[in-house]
């Protein structure tokens, strides 16, 4: 009996230690082994609007395939972004810098990103990865540092959703009109994946699409959707911006900015009028006062609230193509034996305004638009179905992948890598707050240039340009933040803890300017130098 007892011990003794062995084994492979990275990036993408996160509209909306990253790894709640509009946030996360550290902190009269800064796919192409970047791109400038590139480059760099304009490998300008813009991103990242690509090498792809951006067109096949009734409104849809001037001052109101072609709604005779008057016609309701109305028994609330019917189920059909689109590179993955050795990452350039503080749009820095979407799964490495509340920030991303590669950090690079909380590493830092600076004004929504700093609880917001506005939020008890605290009794003390951290983050990221010459960012204009109409089609 005792003799049994010790073999039965020293069987399961000698089976744990083979099992741990396998298991150190396939985490030396793992560690020498540079992993492939897809980076899989949509364009104005909230978080509300992936089911993972469970949030407002996740059982009405679901993303069952970005969900598969989450479920496969790790679901991020509390990524943030530096500067919350598409190329600021783009350079941001290529380069592991601030927007005015990388020099594009505005999309309008910003001038172009400069390409011969150092950014990460550069270092994995110098540390023997293959490179490619499939969809938007929107730098202005040809992308620098892939081995393959096909990027959207009319309307301005944020291309269209049908008859695209590609660049690719920064020489060949290609008319795509078969597909949705969303479909195109797939079929040409799936072939560049398939026979485009030097198989020796691990890989690291930017899969990145135009959807769901403004105006929110999908492909024919999603329209089906959302027809059956009305989506429900988010809490604070009738904000009226009390407290808050910089809210009450925008353009971004959906029952007061949005236009005819944003909501579908074409001329009688269209064929009637000229390209000027067609244009005019689509536009009008940008501004302030335009009102206008699908018809005449539309009017106040109800007016309203057609207007955001057609808005986010628009939105919601977008990201059911994006949704598909993951699905088709997930498979592709899987049957090609990739996912084991490959790190898969969903995000987004920023949040958006799905009718919170009833608007659509980004920019301001509440929690809808300066939050991101993030998760990230690699088998074997990173827990499945694991959870992260620490505060990250876009520029933590570039350093995250190099870490991954096993590549040198470099010391310029102004964020950190978080490889120690996506492996459960105790070790791991961590930060205490997050900074935030948005400079673009007016266009397009009027939102005042403004920087903060927001903590685990604590958010405070200072609008600096043509204001002197300040506004603080208790995210624990306002998670809606309707009402500004600043200057209540009571909140003394923590507003001045949170200056004096506005204070040491904006010496740490370098942002440490007078406001008059934060004035002269917004007011600088520097013209696109690069646009599609200097390029020949082919
Ligand atoms: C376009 C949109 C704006 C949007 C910006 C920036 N207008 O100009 O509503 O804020 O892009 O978006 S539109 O009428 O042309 O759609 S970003 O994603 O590029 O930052
Ligand atoms: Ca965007």
């Amino acid at each position: 009996m005792k003799i049994r007892l010790h073999i039965g011990i020293l069987f399961i003794a000698t089976l744990l230690t083979l099992s741990s062995c396998e298991q150190k084994t396939k985490e030396t492979i793992k560690a020498n082994k540079q992993p492939n990275i897809v980076f899989i990036m949509a364009d104005d993408h909230a978080v509300a609007a992936i089911s993972a996160y469970e949030d407002w509209l996740s059982e009405i909306a679901p993303t069952p395939n970005i969900d598969r990253i989450a479920n496969n790894g790790m679901l991020m709640y509390n990524t943030y972004n530096t500067n919350s509009i598409c190329g600021p946030s783009r350079s941001a996360i290529l380069t592991g810098k601030y927007s005015h550290v990388s020099g594009f902190f505005k999309n309008e009269k910003g001038g172009d990103f400069d390409g011969s800064q150092q950014t990460f796919p550069k270092l994995l192409q110098q540390g023997g990865y293959e490179t490619a970047v499939v969809g938007k791109w929107h730098l202005g400038t040809v992308p620098t540092g892939f081995d393959y590139s096909k990027v959207m480059i009319n309307h301005g760099g944020q291309g269209t959703y049908f008859d695209t304009v590609f660049l690719e490998n920064g020489k060949d300008t290609i008319v795509e009109r078969e597909r949705h813009s969303t479909a195109q991103v797939a079929h040409d990242a799936l072939k560049w994946l398939d026979n485009g690509r030097d198989k020796d090498k691990p890989f690291m792809l930017m899969y990145q699409f135009k959807a769901p951006h403004r105006p929110w067109t999908p492909a024919e096949e999603f329209k089906e959707l959302f027809t059956e009734g009305d989506l429900p409104h988010p809490a604070n849809f009738n904000d009226d911006y009390k407290g808050r001037k910089a809210a009450s001052e925008q353009w971004m109101e959906i029952a007061n900015h949005m236009n005819r072609k944003d909501l579908k709604v074409p001329p009688k005779n269209p064929e009637s009028m000229t390209k000027w008057e067609f244009n005019k016609y689509n536009l009008y309701g940008n501004r302030a006062g335009e009102d206008w109305t699908p018809h005449d028994s539309l009017q106040g609330a109800e007016l309203k609230n057609w207007k955001f019917q057609a808005y986010v189920k628009d939105y919601l059909r977008c990201v059911a193509g994006v949704d598909k689109a993951v699905g088709q590179m997930l498979d592709y993955l899987d049957e090609n034996n990739l996912t084991e050795n490959t790190i898969i990452v969903y995000t987004s350039d920023q949040g958006f305004y799905l009718g919170e503080h009833g608007w659509f749009d980004k920019r301001f820095m509440y929690e809808e638009s300066f939050r991101m979407p993030f998760m990230i799964q690699y088998p074997g490495v990173i827990e499945p179905a694991s959870v992260n509340r620490e505060l990250l920030l876009n520029i933590d991303f570039a350093p995250t992948f190099l870490d991954f590669a096993g590549l040198a950090i470099p010391e310029d690079i102004q964020g950190t890598s978080f490889k120690k909380q996506l492996v459960n590493d105790k070790s791991a830092e961590t930060r205490e707050a997050v900074y935030y600076h948005y400079y673009e004004w007016p266009k397009w929504h009027n939102v005042q240039p403004h920087y903060g700093v927001r903590t685990d609880r604590y958010k405070l917001i200072h609008y600096y340009y043509s204001m002197d506005e300040w506004e603080l939020f208790d995210l624990d008890t306002d998670k809606n933040e309707m009402n500004n605290l600043y200057g209540k009794a009571g909140y003394e003390e923590i507003t001045a803890t949170l200056k004096q951290q506005i204070k040491e983050l904006q010496v740490e990221y370098k942002d440490d300017m007078s406001l008059e010459e934060m004035r002269e960012m917004t007011d600088v204009v520097i013209e696109r130098v690069y646009n599609e109409s200097n390029l020949k089609t082919k």
